[in-house]
């Protein structure tokens, strides 16, 4: 790890990666182990990374994944809930599964298809329908604080791409810990500081079986293309894809964008669904599901709440 001046064995590099990570659930005061924590799980490296490092640290974690249906080609979700059921069935973890297409009629690509006439990528029904659903579970199960698997690069690709368009909201709301508000569980991201490269090395060391292959639909976004900007300086300056992240998140706590704060939009419960919403009646996502009127809902480079 050029950025740390740290080289490790496998025994020690598998102290060090919980470590770390507690260091980061207490310095962010993500959750305690009294609190129940929900961590959505991909079948990726990171997620199912993150649900191991929190079990072997003591804390309550129990999994929740989506099926989206995307299964054409590479059988995305099929193979991922597979891994995820495995995964947690061999450890005798509990997993929650929620299949989009079951329980709302439609997978994500069909949604896409219907609402904005399949000429774009799903990603926005599809990242509209994953905070949906974390948010209810969450909600409805009874869970502290929601966590996801975002690792460094994936953090640094969506801060790069904020900052290019210098999207002042979606600054202010990035970071490692998300106070919850009436109706939207608190959300955290234990494995902010982690290098991608450190989470594959985690998980291969740690023999978590997981599905190499990204979402097809991920091919070409512009998060992939800001990873690669970030992996070029980091190759030729180790340590600055941290800086960049860190000291934004400074940057951020000395009131950098406070200004903001202050603009708090009213927020109301769903009629179909109870969660906060901006809309009269209906939320983003009940009106999709109910109408399929277009949505208005980042990819999956970009950083909103429901
Ligand atoms: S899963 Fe969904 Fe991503 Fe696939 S359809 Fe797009 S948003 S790329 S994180
Ligand atoms: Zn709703």
């Amino acid at each position: 790890m050029r950025q740390h001046k740290l080289a490790l064995c496998k025994e020690h590099y598998l102290e060090w990666v919980p470590a770390q990570t507690e260091r980061i659930i207490r310095k962010y005061e993500m959750f305690t182990r009294h609190e129940k924590v929900l961590v959505a799980v991909s079948g990726g490296k990171d997620s199912l990374s993150l649900w191991d490092i929190l079990i072997r640290l003591g804390y309550q974690a129990d999994g929740l994944y989506i099926g989206l249906g995307i299964d054409e080609g590479l059988h995305y979700s099929t193979e991922s809930r597979r891994l995820n059921e495995k995964f947690a069935s061999e450890r005798g973890m509990k997993l929650h599964v929620v299949d989009v297409a079951e329980v709302y009629g439609e997978t994500i690509p069909a949604i896409a298809a219907r609402t904005h006439r399949g000429k774009e990528k799903p990603c926005s029904v599809c990242g509209l329908t994953k905070r949906h659903v974390m948010n209810r579970i969450a909600r409805d199960m009874a869970y502290d604080v929601l966590a996801t698997g975002h690792n460094l690069d994936d953090e640094a690709a969506v801060l790069l791409g904020n900052t290019l368009t210098w999207s002042g909201e979606y600054l202010l709301r990035q970071g490692p810990a998300l106070p919850g508000t009436p109706g939207l569980a608190r959300k955290v991201k234990p494995l902010c500081r982690f290098y991608e490269r450190e989470m594959a090395a985690y998980a291969i060391l740690r023999g978590i079986e997981y599905v190499y292959d990204e979402c097809p639909f991920a091919a070409g976004s512009t998060s992939i293309f800001n990873k690669q900007l970030l992996n070029d300086l980091e190759h030729e300056r180790p340590g600055a894809k941290l800086a960049f992240y860190l000291r934004f998140l400074e940057a951020r706590k000395a009131g950098l964008f406070a200004g903001r704060e202050d603009v708090q939009q009213e927020l109301q419960p769903c009629a179909n669904c109870g969660q906060p919403t901006s809309a009269p009646g209906l939320c983003a996502f009940c009106r999709m599901v109910a109408t399929g009127k277009a949505v208005v809902a980042p990819g999956p480079g970009q950083e909103t709440e429901a």
